[in-house]
């Protein structure tokens, strides 16, 4: 019989494996990762199981599409194949070549980071650098010829494609969530699982991305729960285009309705800008209104990034931007909803 140890052992072996559950420790670390889609319930205390599922579990897929996203490009910027058992840095790989690819906006952006050999720039990594948190929420990450490596491996690309910052960029992600209602107000059941539906804020993000959750961001020496709260008024609020006095008014009810919340999440994206040392990080928090009362004051518009809004209901179906479907997921087994 296979204890817990001879398990990660060998699933560390096959060098495709990214441990899913916040509590699990893989050699002394606490790692936390994304879900794929191939997703299925697994337990280390049940029954173990190798198997393909394991194989691809928690390993990146999206930050290995192979055409980076990026407008308006004549050319498109593709990605250096890179197959599930080649993902950890651990697997030599000699013909590893990917193209080196930073958008030119990146370069001169004030947001971003300068290039590496720029002069005066000596980043302090796995630290808080100035104002930049240059740290990861998995632990330090390697660096590798003065570059930071993506600690979930390969993506195919080098540089930073259109992310700002060398390592880390650090988001965050607010799932505000209400009980599906009938018109008479009572709790929609799910028929297959008897359990009551959730429906989500989601926003269609306007560079092509899809469906998705309204977070964006940390800015550098902002707090998270600030950054939250900023995210979710310019994406779900408009608030870049109301009125201050509409501002005033909706900021002091987000305050309300944010002011408790559960972290469902925190750690890496599989997110399709991502690169080999440049990557998405976020934390993800729970705002549920279980009376339906408190969101209904909200007046919810799409602004900013966001070219549509709805509320979304919560299922296994949902098809969402990056890892936000695992994210929705955790809210869903939270709140002990139908998935
Ligand atoms: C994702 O990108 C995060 O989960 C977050 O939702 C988003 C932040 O990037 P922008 O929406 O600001 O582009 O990885």
């Amino acid at each position: 019989m296979l204890n817990q140890r001879s398990i990660l052992a060998l699933v560390s072996s096959i060098s495709c494996f990214r441990a899913l559950n916040p509590s699990l420790s893989v050699a002394g670390k606490t790692r936390q990762s994304c879900y794929t889609s191939t997703e299925k319930n697994f337990s280390f205390n049940n029954k173990y199981c190798i198997s393909t599922i394991i194989q691809t579990r928690g390993m990146h897929e999206k930050a290995r599409c192979a055409i980076y996203p990026l407008k308006g490009q004549a050319d498109p910027v593709k990605r250096f194949t890179v197959p599930n058992d080649k993902v950890e840095w651990s697997v030599e790989w000699t013909d590893y070549s990917p193209l080196e690819f930073t958008a030119p906006f990146v370069l001169t952006a004030v947001w971003a980071d300068p290039p590496l050999d720029k002069k005066d720039f000596s980043p302090s990594w796995n630290s808080l650098d100035e104002k930049v948190n240059r740290k990861s929420h998995e632990g330090d990450y390697k660096i590798q010829d003065g570059r930071p490596l993506n600690p979930h491996g390969r993506t195919g690309l080098s540089g930073r494609g259109i992310l700002g910052r060398w390592g880390p960029n650090h988001a965050a992600d607010p799932v505000v969530t209400r009980w599906q209602r009938d018109g008479a107000g009572s709790q929609i059941l799910n028929t297959d699982s008897g359990l009551p539906v959730l429906e989500f804020v989601c926003i269609e993000r306007g560079d092509g991305g899809g469906w998705a959750i309204p977070g964006g961001m940390v800015d550098p020496g902002e707090k998270v729960a600030t950054a939250l709260k900023r995210e979710f008024m310019e994406e779900a609020m408009d608030s870049t285009q109301a009125s201050s006095e509409e501002n005033a008014e909706n900021s002091a009810l987000v305050d309300k309705f944010f002011s408790e919340g559960t972290e469902v999440y925190k750690g890496y994206v599989d997110d399709p800008r991502n690169t080999d040392n440049s990557w998405m990080e976020t934390v993800v928090m729970s705002f549920h209104d279980s009376t339906g009362d408190s969101v209904g004051k909200l007046k919810l518009k799409a602004g900013d990034d966001a070219k549509n809004l709805k509320w979304m209901a919560i299922d296994d179906t949902l098809t969402l931007y990056a890892s936000h479907k695992a994210f929705v997921k955790k809210v869903a087994e939270l709140l002990k909803a139908h998935w």
